[in-house]
């Protein structure tokens, strides 16, 4: 796959116009620390006070389609304002992503370069993190993604688009990991021979969340299906998760892979990129919190889905640490990474985090059900 590349000020000027925003271009700069977009931050001056805008060029190598991309999104974001309006909220765009459409009034812009490019309302006065600041911190954020999956949990007819097939199912994750280490076409087995085996020793677990939806034990919903912690942008001022965003991946899923994600990320005590292992843990005292939050706002877990929390948090830190080592073992072609071996690093990570949930197992169980009887 062939690297997208920054764009420069001048082409951030070209394209920003072809949307509909007013006024005088100021400028525009990378921003956040997503692996998979490319954003930028846009400034106009509109009427003399100072705009923010929000820039992506959507990944067309990782999503093939992104007219479907911008279809899901553009029902997902209506949907959730037409239900805060109902609810009477006043600050609908900081609550919920808001695209800007094109002077065509379409909610992409495909430039002459074959790049595919949309903009939103930027969200001023939050932010995002991408590692836990507190325990308070992370029931918010259980509980903002809780209800985010309320809102959108009847947007299922017509289903919305599959944006990555099997995009969180492990066992595929895991063949797709074992053709890369056959192929091995850039020599780099030999570096994780430790991980591979890790993965391996693990293989038996990796259908148990789909074979009990196959058996109608877990259901099907929509969900957002990348809950990291820096996929939700909490308010300055109260702490609260406003507004869920990086809404590419919202489609049919399982619950319990939000809920894994948001322990992935939520309970880590050191970056998803940290060198240093012996800093790499799962905290309980933020999945306690975490699960608190969670749980409050999920009312709708059935019996199936409780028994597999704690399970789903291990599983789903499994499958983005095989994606990542799958990633270096092809050469680094999916995840943007800043230097060598970064995926092989973040791999690292997720599996320490692995062996660390493993260990804590009966505690995090019995976490969960204490979450569970309070509400
Ligand atoms: P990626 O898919 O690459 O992770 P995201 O959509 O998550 O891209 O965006 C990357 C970062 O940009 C986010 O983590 C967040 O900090 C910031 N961001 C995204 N959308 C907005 C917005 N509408 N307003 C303000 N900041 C945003
Ligand atoms: C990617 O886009 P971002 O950075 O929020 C990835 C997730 C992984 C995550 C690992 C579409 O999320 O699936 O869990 O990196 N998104 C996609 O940090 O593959
Ligand atoms: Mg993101």
């Amino acid at each position: 796959m062939a690297e997208l590349g920054k764009a420069t000020p001048e082409e951030l000027k070209g394209i920003a116009s072809a949307f509909q925003v007013y006024g005088d271009f100021v400028g525009g700069c990378p921003y956040g620390s997503g692996h998979i977009n490319d954003t930028y931050q846009i400034t106009y001056s509109v009427g003399g006070a100072k705009m923010h805008y929000l820039l992506q060029r959507i990944n067309h190598h990782v999503f093939t389609q992104p007219q479907n991309v911008q279809q899901n999104i553009l029902r997902v974001t209506r949907h959730i304002a037409a239900k805060l309006r109902a609810q009477g909220v006043e600050d609908i765009s900081r609550r919920t992503l808001t695209l800007i459409l094109t002077r065509e009034g379409e909610p992409v812009h495909h430039d002459d370069a074959g790049n595919w490019w949309r903009m939103y309302v930027f969200v001023e006065g939050a932010k995002t993190y991408d590692q836990i600041q507190s325990a308070h911190q992370a029931e918010l954020v259980g509980e903002a993604f809780a209800d985010f999956q309320n809102m959108v949990s009847d947007l299922t007819d017509p289903r919305l688009h599959e944006t990555i097939p099997h995009f969180h199912d492990t066992v595929r994750r895991f063949e797709t990991l074992q053709q890369a280490i056959q192929k091995d076409a850039f020599n780099r087995a030999k570096d994780v021979r430790e991980e591979i085996a890790f993965v391996e020793a693990r293989s038996d677990t990796f259908g148990r969340l789909l074979e009990r939806c196959a058996k109608g034990e877990i259901p099907e919903r929509v969900t957002h299906n990348d809950t990291k912690l820096n996929n939700v942008m909490l308010d300055d001022a109260t702490g609260r998760g406003i507004c869920v965003i990086d809404l590419d991946t919202v489609m049919p899923g399982l619950a319990l892979y939000d809920f894994g994600d948001m322990c992935r990320t939520s309970t880590a005590n050191a970056a998803e990129d940290e060198r240093d292992l012996s800093k790499v843990y799962s905290r309980m005292d933020m999945f306690e919190a975490l699960a608190k939050g969670y749980c409050r706002g999920a009312k709708f877990l059935t019996a199936g889905e409780k028994e597999e929390l704690a399970f789903s948090a291990r599983l789903i830190t499994m499958t983005i640490g095989i994606r990542f080592l799958t990633d270096y073992l092809q050469g680094d072609v999916y995840f943007n990474v800043k230097r060598p071996g970064h995926n092989v690093d973040r791999c690292r990570t997720q599996l320490k985090m692995v062996r660390s949930m493993e260990e804590q197992a009966e505690q995090m169980e019995a976490i969960v059900k204490a979450a569970l009887a309070t509400v």
